[in-house]
């Protein structure tokens, strides 16, 4: 896709201060509860923000500073301003309690962090276990040391961009860390733009009217990507409702007429049985990401709504999806094709490139990739030049890519492998289940078995009648060796922070239960 930039770049200019610069300021850039800020509004409150930050508060270039609130119009404004100065924001989710604060602040040795004054706790009592970080600088209470009140200063309406270069880091995105310690993963200038150029020009395709809602937090670069920065790369709109979950965001895209959806697949199977009697006809694009879209729900979303869902696989270390289809170019159940600017191909153990329809480990390379913070993993996810994603994907003869499991997902009972997300879509499509997890369970007979667990839809209960007649369905959908031997019926999955199903919860959960 031939993306190139200046040598010189701040990326801030690009995505907002060009706009004001050539008269779109006054188009909308942040539309939130009883708020709306036009692109010259948002790069009034940066520049504040970004005075404070270095006059104030002594930021300079390369210094790191951590975030931590919601997705609110001050967070994108901070996150923005931090850029601008020529930090590097490292985003914390808004639900992180204090022992998972303290590893991200030890690791980047953070020494500054803003912070919205409703969640401060428990950032304050990281501190005491941190003393890496000197200071925390709230906005949204009071105190004449708030945020809000060193902004006010007269003379901090601008502010001149940071002269920094499109590969200086700019952001620092942990890992959810399903496995082990969380990673940081550093991402450059030049990335967030690329991102932008690469899957929100060529295979997103939205306009500069639509408005752009979703759930993921920033401080995941799904949120980030698909909220902040492709909305503002176009200078169209983002919605940034109080609270983001299924019932809300359907309330969200029906009073704000929201066209573009990020989210993961979960939040798109809880939204379908919310929808009767609601108009979301404003809806036109919708992103599915962060775990396998099961074709049941690409097809129920597209009969209850009309609209394809868009899948794409993305990655913290690629900052974003790298390989997703146009709406035109969709086929249900695949993921679909490498990004424009990507290659995707699927090797061996021993990084051999395989034949078309053998699955294999997914790698990778494109403008964007792995570049992990002070990590010995890094030798592991980059081989040869290849991010190794740690997924089994196959690809087809049309060049199309079709998931299987992570890598470390497959079942193996009675010398079969079998992937876990097959069994599940299987299990999706029956009308009882609401939401399904499918691992191995240690047997002596078989290695392991299948087992699956299963939230029921409400009003059902789990009894010997329903597991069979689940057991008798994947035999009918599936070779019957992939049925589930053990089912579980459970209220709820673990997942992590981004919404994705902790299968190591549940294999510790087989573990223990056999
Ligand atoms: C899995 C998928 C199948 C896959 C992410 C979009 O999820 C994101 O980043 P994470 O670092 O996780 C990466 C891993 O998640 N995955 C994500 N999407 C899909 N598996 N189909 C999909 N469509 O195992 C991958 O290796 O949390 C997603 C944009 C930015 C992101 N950071």
């Amino acid at each position: 896709a031939g993306l190139s930039y200046p040598d010189r770049l701040n990326v801030v200019t690009e995505l907002l201060d060009r706009h004001v610069a050539e008269g779109r300021g006054s188009r909308t850039a942040i539309i939130a509860p009883g708020l709306e800020w036009s692109y010259a509004d948002l790069a009034e409150k940066v520049n504040r923000i970004a005075n404070v930050l270095v006059r104030d508060l002594g930021l300079t270039a390369g210094n790191r500073v951590l975030l931590r609130a919601a997705n609110t119009p001050m967070m994108v404004a901070a996150y923005l301003a931090v850029l601008k100065a020529g930090g590097i924001a490292v985003a914390t989710m808004p639900m992180l309690r204090v022992g998972e604060l303290v590893y991200p602040i030890r690791k980047a040795r953070i020494a500054l962090a803003l912070c919205d004054d409703r969640i401060v706790a428990d950032l304050a009592a990281a501190q005491a276990q941190a003393p890496e970080l000197k200071r925390i600088v709230t906005w949204g209470g009071d105190g004449e040391d708030s945020l809000d009140a060193l902004m006010r200063r007269d003379d901090y309406e601008s502010f001149a961009a940071a002269d920094t270069s499109r590969d200086d880091v700019c952001l620092i995105g942990f890992t959810s860390g399903t496995t082990g310690e969380p990673k940081g993963t550093m991402h450059f200038h030049q990335d967030l733009l690329a991102i932008c150029d690469a899957y929100g020009a060529r295979v997103l395709k939205a306009s500069p009217d639509d408005r752009f809602i979703g759930s993921p937090p920033l401080a995941f670069t799904f949120g980030l990507g698909g909220l902040v920065l492709f909305p503002m790369r176009i200078g169209a709109a983002m919605v940034l409702p109080d609270k983001a979950g299924p019932p809300d965001l359907i309330d969200a895209i029906e009073r704000y007429k929201a066209s573009v959806s990020f989210t993961a697949p979960t939040a798109y199977r809880a939204m379908l049985d919310k929808l009767d009697g609601r108009d979301i006809s404003s809806l036109r694009i919708c992103v599915s990401a962060g775990e396998a879209l099961p074709k049941p729900t690409f097809d129920a979303w597209q009969a209850k709504t009309g609209l394809p869902l868009m899948d794409g696989i993305g990655a913290t270390e690629m900052l974003h999806i790298f390989i997703g289809a146009a709406r035109d170019k969709i086929r249900p159940g695949s993921t679909g094709l490498p990004v424009p600017g990507y290659e995707a191909k699927i090797v061996d153990e021993e990084g051999r490139e395989v034949a078309d329809g053998i699955a294999g480990r997914l790698a990778v390379r494109g403008p964007t990739g792995c570049r992990y913070l002070a990590d010995a993993r890094q030798a592991r996810y980059v081989l040869d030049g290849w991010n190794v994603t740690g997924d089994t994907y196959l690809r087809d003869s049309d060049g199309y890519f079709w998931y299987q499991a992570r890598s470390d997902d497959m079942i193996i009972s009675a010398g079969y492998n079998i992937a876990g997300p097959e069994v599940e879509v299987c299990l999706l499509t029956h009308e009882a289940v609401a939401e399904c997890g499918v691992v191995g369970a240690p047997c002596p007979d078989r290695g392991q078995i299948v087992k699956a667990y299963i939230v029921l839809r409400s009003g059902l209960t789990g009894d010997a009648g329903l597991a069979k007649a689940l057991q008798e369905h994947v035999k009918a959908g599936l070779a019957p060796y992939k049925y589930p031997r053990a089912i579980a019926f459970v209220d709820a999955l673990p997942k992590t922070a981004t919404g994705k199903l902790q299968r190591f919860a549940l294999r510790q959960m087989a573990r223990d239960e056999s």
